[in-house]
């Protein structure tokens, strides 16, 4: 049985499972944030279905080998274990290549995955160091669900005037709102967006707000009816209560040289109105 990691104490705390390093909740004040399928799989045998999966090193169909990379279905190792109560607390994950990663993508890597629990706050990050002699290319992403009352009043700020492609209408615009909201299938990839994303809830709700650090940009997701009952691991209702708002550098592919590290990452905080 894998063994979830907890950072945090019992009202405020993230729980990691060792499969793909992904954070499978995070509860403020008693009260989950983040979605996962009441579908979801643990077996290992696919990318657990909510909460923060890990895309690294390909966002998207991949010819080499699985979609979105194979970090989110890689066993995790824990390297720091968090201490309990102690505020703040910090859990680190690696991944470093192996036979198997070499097969499918033939380059030396160490992620590191930091995942630390603070007051109202919930901060991930990850460094990408190139330990081999030749340099290589990514795209990388946290494929954060987020939990909400209702995806018909939610909306997203913070993509005013960026181009995206729709992956729905497959199409590239330029954003024209100040606020988006979800009202049928949504899968667009924002670039070079703000730094920061409100994702309210309507009147008496609460905020997310997403602060992002060398991710330039953003994917708006949501199947929406006919793809939820499409994926067995989605319950075919749950479309309205999340939204995927994920924080990736994916417009371009970053390379690495040799020896060199990649960070970036995000702290999401939760404002109650
Ligand atoms: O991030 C949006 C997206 O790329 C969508 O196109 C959809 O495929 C989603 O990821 C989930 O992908 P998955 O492989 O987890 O089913």
């Amino acid at each position: 049985m894998a063994v979830v990691v907890v950072c945090g104490d019992v009202e405020n705390r993230a729980e990691v499972h060792p499969h793909g390093a992904t954070l499978t909740s995070w509860k403020v004040d008693g009260e989950e944030m983040t979605f996962v399928s009441r579908n979801a799989v643990f077996d290992g045998k696919k990318a657990i279905r909510g909460g923060i999966p890990l895309v690294f090193p390909n966002f998207g169909p991949w010819e080499l080998g699985p979609q979105h990379g194979f970090a989110r279905t890689s066993t995790w190792n824990l390297v720091q274990t968090p201490v309990q109560g102690s505020g703040n607390s910090v859990a680190v994950f690696e991944l470093e290549d192996s036979e198997q990663t070499r097969a499918i993508w033939n380059y030396k890597f160490k992620v590191r995955y930091t995942v630390s629990v603070g007051d109202h706050q919930l901060e991930t990050n990850l460094d990408v160091t190139n330990t081999g002699d030749h340099q290589f290319d990514f795209t990388i992403l946290l494929h954060t669900y987020f939990r909400l009352p209702d995806i018909r009043k939610t909306t997203v700020d913070g993509l005013k005037g960026c181009m995206y492609t729709d992956k729905v209408h497959k199409d590239r615009k330029t954003e024209s709102r100040d606020l988006i909201s979800v009202a049928a299938e949504t899968d667009n990839m924002y670039e070079a967006t703000s730094s920061v994303h409100h994702i309210t809830h309507g009147a008496g709700g609460y905020t997310f707000v997403v602060t992002k650090r060398n991710l330039p940009d953003t994917v708006v997701w949501n199947p929406w009816e006919e793809k939820a009952r499409a994926m067995s691991d989605f319950g075919d209702d749950e479309y309205t209560k999340m939204i995927c708002v994920e924080a990736g550098h994916v417009a371009s592919r970053y390379v690495l040289s040799p020896k060199q590290t990649f960070s970036g990452g995000q702290i999401i905080t939760l404002k109650k109105e």
